[in-house]
C-alpha cells in the first residue's frame, strides 16, 4: 500500500510551541532548518521531484532533504571542522572509482569480446562487486531493529543542585541522537512485536558523550548481568528452526521465565499494553538502574532516570499490533520519520527520582541495586530537569542509526554508576560488542560516535584509524611531546569516580537476600492497572502461553501467576483450559500506584491521525472544513476515498483498497460511501459486512469502521453517513460522535485527547 502518500495537515514553521501534556511549562523548541510550506505529504524520497526522462546533464549530488541532518562534522579527535555536512557526502558530477578515477561505463563488465569471458583485470567490476559483498555488518545481538533521530536537549536548571554535569545547567542546549528499538527481532522484523523497546540517548555534551541507554519499561528481566545470555537465548528464536521471529510466545521463553522467577516483573510489563506502543513518541523511557550523582559541593544522591512523553503513554491493541505487522511492518519507524518531517516534533521531559544516598542503598524497603524493582512515583516524585525534542531525521540509516554505538560507560563528571550487578556487567559488554560489530577498536571515530569535546586519548593505530596523530610520545609521562596530554585537575572538568565506601566482604558468587522477592512489585503493577488494562494482560498471557507446545511450561507459569494475583491466575488458567494452582508463596496486597496506568488522563492531540472517509459524492466543502478544523489542532487528516486521484479540489491520500484501520486514531465518515467499482463484496464482506444492508456501504469501509470500533477508537459521522450503521455500530455507543448540532471536530478532538474510548466495552470478570 502506498504508505508514503501520507498527507499531514500541519507542518513546518519556526519556533513551534510544544504543549506540555500537563507536566511542565510550554517550551519554545528551536528548529534547525527552514521547512517546506504546509500542507505537504511526508515520505518524499528526494529533495527535488524527479523528471520523467532520465537526466542527462551532469550535475552534482542533490542536497539532503530539509528534515534530515547528519552528525556534526567533527574530526576523529572531536574538533569542530566548521565544514558543511555535504562535504562528507559523495562529491562531483561524475561516477568514479573509490580512488577518484572517472568512469566511462558502469553497466558492462570488461570482456574478451561481447560474448567472451570476463577479464580479471576489470578493476571496476571487482571493486564494485567486492564492496557490495562486504556491505553488511553484524546486526546487534539484541536491539537489532531500530530507528533513530537527531534532536536537542534543553536543561531547565533544576538538576544543578544535584549534579555538576554541565549539560544540566540552566538553558544549556545539548545535541542528542536517540535510537529506539525492539529487543528480540532481527533487523528486518516488524515494529509491532510484543516486546520491550530500547530508548538509547546520546548527549553530545561539552564534557564528552553521555549515553543513557534505557528501555520503555522500568524493570529488567534479570538481576545480574551474568544471566543476560540466558534470557536472550531463551527469548530469541529456537536454535533448530530459527522460529518464531521477534516473539516471546514460545516454549523456550516461557520455560526460562517460569523457572527464573525474577523475570516475572519484566514479563508482566511486557504482557501489559506497554509491550505494544502506539509510537515511539508515546513511550516513557527509563534508565532502570540506580545511578549516583554528585553536585558541585561534592554531595551525592541516588537517582532513577525517566523520560516522560509529552503526548502521554499510549499503546495499540493486540489485534492492531498483529494487523499492523502485516500491513505496515515499519509502522513505528515511519511514524518517527513522518512526524519529524512534518514538524510535529516528538518531545519528552527528562526527570529524576532522587533518593538520598545511603550506605544500604535501600529506599522504602526497595533495594536500589535490584534492577527488577522500580520506585512508585507516589513514593518519590519525578523532578523534571529539561526537555528533549527530536527535530531531524538521519541523512543515512547505515552511517548513523546502524553505526551508532552506545556505551553505558560513557559518563560525564557528576554522573556515576552504582553496584547494581546488571549495570556492572553492561560496563564491560557494550565496548566489547563493538569490537566485532564495528570491526576493531576505532569505532569511536565513526562520525556519529565522535564526541563534541577534544579527544586526546593516547590510543593508537588499529583497524580503520581515521586520525592522523602527531607527536612522538604517546605515553605518560613524557617530555618529548612537552608533557602533553596532561591529567585534568578538579577545575578542568575531570571525570570523577565518585568515592564510595566498599564494605569489607568476601569474594562470593551470590546475591543479597533483598533480591529474593520476585513477586510483590509484580502484584503492585498488575493491581495498579484499570480493569480494561488488566483484561489486556489476561489476554496476552493466555495468548502467549497457548502458543507453547508443552503443557508443563504453561502449568509452571500459572504457578508464578498464582503468586502474583489469584484472579489473574484463574482467568489465564480458564483461557488455557487448566486448573488454577494455589500460590506457593505468601501473596501481598500493595497500595496501587496510579502513575502506572496509562488511562484516565487527557493528553495533547498533536500528530494524531484521523481518517476522513468520503464517497464519490461527499461534500467537498464539508471535507475541507473538517480537515481545516483538525489541522488547527495539529491533528493530521487523511482523506480515504473510493479511488486515488482528485475529488474536486481534494486529493485522496488513501483508497478504500489500501487504507488500513491501524493507521488512524479516529475515523470520520462524511456522506454516503457506496461500494466502489473495485469492491468484491463476496471477499471483502467476509471480514467487513455485518448483518446490515450490505449494499449501502462499501464492504471495505465497513471493515475499517468495525476494526476502529473494536479497537476503541473514536468514530464520527456527518451528512447522513450510513456506513457506521451498516457496520452495526450503535449510534449511541461510547466514543461515537455525530453532527447533531454539536461541533463534530471538537467532539473527536476531545475523544482523541483521552487516547481511546475504553468505556465502550464491559470489562472482564475481575472479582
Ligand atoms: Fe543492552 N546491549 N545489555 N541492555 N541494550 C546492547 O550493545 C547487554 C541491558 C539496551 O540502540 C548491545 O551496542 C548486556 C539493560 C539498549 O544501539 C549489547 C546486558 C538495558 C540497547 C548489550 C544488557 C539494555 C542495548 C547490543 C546485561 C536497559 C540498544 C549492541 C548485563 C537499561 C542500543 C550494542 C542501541 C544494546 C548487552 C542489559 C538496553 C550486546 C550484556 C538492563 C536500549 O552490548
Amino acid at each position: 500500500m502506498a504508505e508514503s502518500q501520507r498527507y499531514w495537515s500541519f507542518g513546518p514553521r519556526s519556533g513551534r510551541k510544544v504543549s506540555a501534556g500537563g507536566c511542565s511549562p510550554l517550551l519554545e523548541v528551536p528548529l534547525p532548518k527552514d521547512r517546506p510550506s504546509e500542507p505537504f505529504i511526508p515520505g518524499t524520497p528526494s529533495s527535488e521531484p524527479p523528471p520523467l526522462d532520465e537526466p542527462t546533464d551532469p550535475t552534482g549530488p542533490l542536497p539532503s532533504k530539509q528534515d534530515q541532518q547528519g552528525p556534526q562534522t567533527r574530526t576523529p579527535t572531536g574538533a569542530e571542522t566548521g565544514t558543511a555536512p555535504e562535504t562528507v557526502a559523495q562529491q562531483g558530477s561524475f561516477l568514479t572509482t573509490a580512488h577518484g578515477a572517472r568512469l566511462r561505463d558502469s553497466d558492462h563488465s570488461l570482456k574478451a569480446g561481447a560474448r567472451g569471458p570476463t577479464l580479471l583485470q576489470d578493476h571496476h567490476l571487482r571493486e564494485k562487486v567486492s564492496h557490495f559483498d562486504h556491505e553488511r555488518i553484524p546486526e546487534r545481538v539484541v536491539h537489532a531493529r531500530g530507528a533513530a533521530a537527531h534532536g536537542v536537549f534543553v536543561a531547565n536548571g533544576a538538576g544543578e543542585g544535584i549534579c555538576r554535569a554541565q549539560f544540566l545547567k540552566n538553558g544549556v542546549e545539548t545535541p542528542v541522537f536517540v535510537r529506539f528499538s525492539t529487543v528480540l527481532g532481527s533487523r528486518g522484523s516488524p515494529d509491532l512485536a510484543r516486546d520491550t523497546r530500547g530508548f538509547a540517548t546520546r548527549f553530545y555534551t561539552s564534557e564528552g558523550n553521555y549515553d543513557l541507554i534505557g528501555n520503555n519499561i522500568p524493570v529488567f528481566f534479570i538481576q545480574d548481568g551474568i544471566k543476560f545470555p540466558d534470557v536472550v537465548h531463551a527469548a530469541k528464536p529456537h536454535p533448530d528452526r530459527e522460529i518464531p521471529q521477534a516473539q516471546s510466545a514460545h516454549d523456550t521463553f516461557w520455560d526460562f521465565v517460569s523457572l527464573h522467577t525474577e523475570a516475572q516483573a519484566h514479563t508482566m510489563w511486557n504482557m501489559s499494553d506497554r509491550g505494544i506502543p502506539r509510537a515511539f513518541r508515546t513511550m516513557e523511557g527509563f534508565g532502570i538502574h540506580t545511578f549516583r550523582l554528585m553536585n558541585a559541593a561534592g554531595e551525592m544522591s541516588l537517582v532513577k532516570f525517566h523520560w516522560k512523553p509529552r503526548l502521554g503513554v499510549h499503546s495499540v491493541t493486540w489485534e492492531e499490533a498483529q494487523l499492523t505487522n502485516g500491513v505496515d511492518p515499519d509502522f513505528h519507524r515511519r511514524d518517527l520519520a513522518d512526524t519529524i518531517e512534518s514538524g510535529a516534533y516528538p518531545a519528552w521531559d527528562f526527570g529524576v527520582q532522587v533518593i538520598p544516598d545511603n550506605d544500604e542503598q535501600m529506599f522504602e524497603g526497595i533495594d536500589l541495586l535490584d534492577p527488577t524493582k522500580f520506585i512508585p512515583e507516589e513514593l518519590a516524585p519525578v523532578q523534571l530537569l529539561g526537555t528533549m525534542t527530536l527535530n531531524a531525521n538521519p541523512t543515512n540509516y547505515f552511517a548513523e542509526t546502524e553505526q551508532v554505538a552506545y556505551n553505558p560507560a560513557n559518563l560525564v563528571p557528576g554522573i556515576d554508576v552504582t553496584n547494581d550487578p546488571l549495570l556492572q556487567a553492561r560496563l564491560f559488554s557494550y565496548l566489547d560488542t563493538q569490537l566485532t560489530r564495528l570491526s576493531g577498536p576505532n569505532w569511536t571515530q565513526i562520525p556519529i560516535n565522535r564526541a563534541h569535546a577534544p579527544i586526546n586519548d593516547m590510543l593508537r593505530d588499529g583497524f580503520h584509524q581515521d586520525a592522523v596523530h602527531g607527536g612522538a610520545a604517546p605515553y605518560r609521562p613524557n617530555s618529548l611531546d612537552a608533557g602533553n596530554p596532561f591529567q585534568a585537575g578538579d577545575r578542568d572538568h575531570a571525570f570523577i569516580d565518585i568515592p564510595v565506601d566498599v564494605p569489607a566482604s568476601q569474594k562470593i558468587r551470590e546475591h543479597s537476600a533483598s533480591f529474593d522477592d520476585h513477586f510483590s512489585q509484580v502484584t503492585l503493577f498488575y493491581r495498579s492497572l484499570t480493569a480494561v488494562e488488566q483484561d489486556h494482560v489476561v489476554a496476552a498471557y493466555t495468548f502467549e502461553l497457548s502458543k507453547c507446545h508443552e503443557q508443563t511450561i504453561r502449568e509452571r507459569q500459572l504457578l508464578a501467576l498464582a503468586n502474583i494475583d489469584a484472579n489473574l491466575c484463574k482467568r489465564v488458567a480458564q483461557g488455557l483450559g487448566l486448573p488454577a494452582p494455589k500460590p506457593t508463596e505468601e501473596t501481598t496486597d500493595p497500595e496501587p500506584s496510579a502513575a502506572l496506568s496509562q488511562l484516565g488522563r487527557s493528553w495533547p492531540v498533536t500528530g494524531r491521525v484521523v481518517g476522513l472517509v468520503i464517497g464519490a459524492d461527499s461534500s467537498e466543502t464539508h471535507v475541507a472544513a473538517m480537515a481545516k478544523a483538525l489541522q488547527a489542532a495539529d491533528v493530521i487528516s487523511l482523506v480515504v476515498a473510493p479511488t486515488s486521484g482528485k475529488y474536486g479540489e481534494l486529493t485522496a491520500q488513501r483508497t478504500y483498497a489500501n487504507a488500513s484501520s491501524t493507521e488512524y486514531d479516529a475515523l470520520i465518515v462524511i456522506g454516503a460511501t457506496p461500494p466502489a467499482p473495485d469492491a468484491i463484496p463476496a471477499l471483502d464482506a467476509k471480514s467487513g459486512a455485518g448483518d446490515g444492508p450490505a449494499a449501502a456501504s462499501d464492504p471495505r469501509v465497513i471493515k475499517l469502521l468495525q476494526e476502529a470500533w473494536r479497537h476503541a477508537k473514536a468514530i464520527g459521522s456527518m451528512d447522513e453517513a450510513s456506513a457506521p450503521a451498516d457496520a452495526n455500530i450503535p449510534s449511541d455507543g461510547v466514543g461515537i460522535a455525530t453532527d447533531n448540532g454539536k461541533d463534530l471536530a471538537q467532539q473527536i478532538l476531545d475523544l482523541l485527547s483521552a487516547h481511546r474510548s475504553w468505556d465502550r466495552f464491559e470489562p472482564g470478570p475481575h472479582a
